[in-house]
């Protein structure tokens, strides 16, 4: 582990700790701790807390076993005369627990036994036990118990703690019971190994290179993925995919020959309960010389495979699974023998199913050669279509991976109707966390809000499940899946800002309905400790302030009323209106004389609405009755065409675009009040950011508002200055 720096700041390494600098530790490093349990997990459970004793002064005594095993770590070791102790942290099954222990846990299970339970995160209690990876909390008789039935529930208790801080040693609290809605909670690194002339070492990464790649192979040190691992068991992530779901040559071989890098990730990951992903090209027996085919079908094919996979597992115990983009964007996949998805992601589980792994499988398809002249053909559609009519194919280890949207992760667009869809299928949500459409992390684009929405979203209406029930259920769920922002960047994420993105999907993906603005204030909490001479309640006033409607702020100076992709082609930053509305990738806005969208009704559209179940299917049909936010990506309206604000959409253009840009210049005046608040370097990078910002909202407001201006003769009601 890397030795501590001052708070806040770049460590001696040149890394910023994030959310996990050692001043958070602080409540804990300076208290007595008793941990229970054996195990590596408990190991590194044991690791944190001895060394934020060293830092604090606090002691810690570690039981393996049972009472009578251990050994005291620190300072002032009370365990020697029997206690006192603040934090008891124990597995249910190492031996008799402390008597305070054993009250919490006793009480803990009366309580689920009878209905009105204790509170619990995530689900309901059907059982007397906390649960693969969840830990009861309490504090009773002044101390804190953190229980957990496996080792990484400890860790996500110690955790929990540290997000608590001096509240955890404050006032008694009743037991809690905490656990992931979601078993699967993966971040998936579009990061290639040999550097890809076109998309570089991470494919629309903004956080500089690969935390594990580098000039075509595994970085040499790998401390930075291990300080990965800790941040992501801090927000709750339990998976990672390691390289780019466009399977390059070099990346092919991470199956095979190069399997031993995968390894060496694994072992760094491990620690933190990460378990380590892989995505496959598809025609890897055919790529790597093996067979004549890559058919699914083809026993020679499945022979493959099997031993493949045997071999990953011999490597990598604990390995999670394949994940693969098939017959997308110009990827291999089963079409090319006449087989369909069903087959293709069938082959690959059939080879995992032994040894308990999982198939991702992205539903990201469609047509892109699309011929723009043709009005019928709708790229929505494109993942209903393909995916709907192979409901209850797939094997139980298959999980579909869909983006939350039917087009690509526009910062708006209706919730892919494919969720609901497909009731015998297991289902992953997938979040884009890298902002490749928001603002490429040269943009603050708080997400969380926007994901929060897509996972309450209902699509039976009020009455019935919402998108996080589905994903995240018990057995039938795929969990959630995030494209990662991170990588060797001294604040991981470039914009630092950006690591509130990193950190909310994890929360989200552990707890679905916590609410977006606590998650941010939880996460300034951590990143930005009380420390000496600063005013931390300005800060987090400010912080909410320029973050919590970020994500709206960047919608308004954008691409209007969820019509989407008026980005510039390729790289995908900063405004083009007509940049692909000629192009054979299906993004089109239709935007003539007399007005804008889609027309994706069944009534005179594309029939798009249709893939909803009602009552959206009805709401969205409707012109009166969509919301306005979608107006355009599912209808086509005249410039004329009034909102339920009373605004036209003209209007609406012109005053949202005007909003956006002054919604951040006022931010970063904001921002610039904070100097003194923090490291100097941090405010300058932000600072530096800002004007970025500012430059490309004004070059949004002004070729949005011109183009439309342009083509509509409709002058601004408020006559201010379009260009
Ligand atoms: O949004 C698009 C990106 C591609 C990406 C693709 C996908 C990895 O522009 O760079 O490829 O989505 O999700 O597969």
């Amino acid at each position: 582990m890397t030795p501590p720096g001052p708070p806040g700041s770049p460590d001696p390494y040149g890394v910023h700790p994030a959310w996990l600098p050692d001043e958070a530790f602080r409540p804990i490093g300076s208290r007595r701790t008793l941990l229970r349990g054996g195990g590596p997990l408990a190991g590194t459970v044991h690791e944190e807390v001895a060394r934020a004793c060293a830092r604090y002064g606090g002691s810690v005594r570690r039981q393996a076993a049972g009472p009578d095993d251990g050994a005291a770590t620190g300072g002032d070791d009370r365990a020697e005369t029997g206690g006192p102790y603040d934090l008891m942290l124990a597995l249910t099954a190492a031996g008799p627990l402390p008597a305070v222990a054993e009250a919490v846990l006793a009480g803990f299970r009366r309580a689920s036994a009878a209905d009105d339970g204790p509170a619990v995160e995530g689900r309901s209690i059907e059982d007397a036990g906390i649960g693969e990876e969840g830990y009861v909390v309490a504090r009773r008789d002044g101390v804190t118990v953190v229980l957990a039935d496996s080792a990484a529930g400890l860790l996500y208790g110690l955790f929990h703690v540290v997000r608590l801080g001096e509240e955890a040693f404050g006032a008694e609290r009743p037991a809690e019971r905490h656990r992931p809605a979601a078993r699967l909670r993966m971040l998936d690194h579009w990061d290639n190994v040999a550097v890809h002339p076109v998309m570089g070492q991470v494919e629309r990464g903004y956080a500089g290179g690969s935390i594990f790649w580098r000039d075509g192979a595994l970085r040499d040190d790998l401390t930075r993925v291990a300080a990965y691992g800790r941040l992501l068991a801090a927000c709750g992530v339990n998976a990672v995919a390691v390289n780019n779901v466009n399977v390059h040559a070099a990346e092919t071989r991470l199956l095979t020959d190069r399997l031993g890098d995968v390894a060496a990730i694994a072992d760094r990951l491990r620690p933190y309960g990460v378990r380590v992903h892989l995505s496959v090209n598809f025609a890897a027996p055919l790529a790597l010389g093996g067979t004549a085919t890559a058919d699914p079908l083809d026993e020679d094919v499945r022979a493959w495979w099997a031993a493949v996979t045997t071999r990953v597992y011999e490597a990598i115990p604990d390995f999670g699974g394949y994940v693969v983009k098939a017959d997308s964007e110009g990827q291999p996949g089963p079409y090319a023998y006449g087989r369909d998805h069903a087959d293709g992601a069938n082959l690959l589980a059939g080879a995992l199913a032994p040894f308990g792994g999982v198939v991702h499988w992205r539903a990201f398809v469609y047509n892109h050669r699309q011929d723009w002249r043709d009005r019928s053909t709708d790229r929505a559609r494109a993942a209903y279509d393909h995916f709907a009519p192979l409901d209850g194919r797939f094997r139980d280890n298959v999980i579909l991976q869909v983006k939350h949207g039917p087009i690509d992760f526009q910062v708006r667009e209706p919730v892919s109707p494919v969720i609901a869809a497909m009731p015998r299928t297991r289902v992953a949500l997938e979040l884009q966390v890298t902002q490749e459409y928001t603002g490429q992390q040269r943009h603050v684009c708080y997400l969380a809000p926007m994901w929060s929405e897509v996972l309450g979203f209902r699509p039976w209406g009020p009455a019935g499940p919402g998108v996080a029930d589905i994903v995240a259920g018990d057995v039938a769920g795929g969990g959630l899946v995030g494209v990662s922002n991170a990588g060797d960047d001294p604040y991981w994420t470039g914009h630092p800002l950006a690591q509130a993105n990193l950190y909310a999907f994890g929360r989200l993906a552990w707890a679905p309905s916590s609410d977006p603005a606590a998650i941010l204030d939880e996460w300034i909490g951590l990143t930005f400790p009380p420390s000496a001479g600063r005013d931390q309640g300005r800060l987090r006033e400010a912080l909410h302030e320029i973050m919590d409607d970020s994500c709206g702020t960047y919608e308004r100076y954008t691409a209007p009323l969820g019509v989407g992709f008026m980005v510039r082609p390729g790289r995908h930053y900063g405004p083009d209106v007509d940049g692909y509305e000629y192009t054979p990738w299906g993004t089109y806005h239709f935007a003539d004389r007399d007005g804008v969208g889609v027309d994706r009704t069944r009534a005179t559209g594309t029939g798009f609405t249709g893939q909803y179940p009602p009552p959206w299917s009805e709401v969205y049909e409707s012109l009166t009755r969509c919301p306005d936010e979608l107006l355009l990506f599912f209808h086509h309206v005249p410039y004329g065409h009034v909102l339920h604000d009373g605004s036209t959409v003209i209007q609406h253009i012109y005053d949202t675009h005007f909003a956006g840009v002054e919604e951040v210049e006022r931010a970063r005046l904001r921002w610039a009040e904070l100097a003194g608040l923090m490291p100097a370097s941090l405010h300058a990078r932000v600072r530096e950011l800002f004007a970025e910002q500012l430059r490309c909202a004004e070059e949004w407001r002004d070729q949005v508002n011109a183009y439309f201006l342009r083509k509509s003769g409709v002058p601004d009601a408020q006559g201010r200055r379009i260009p």
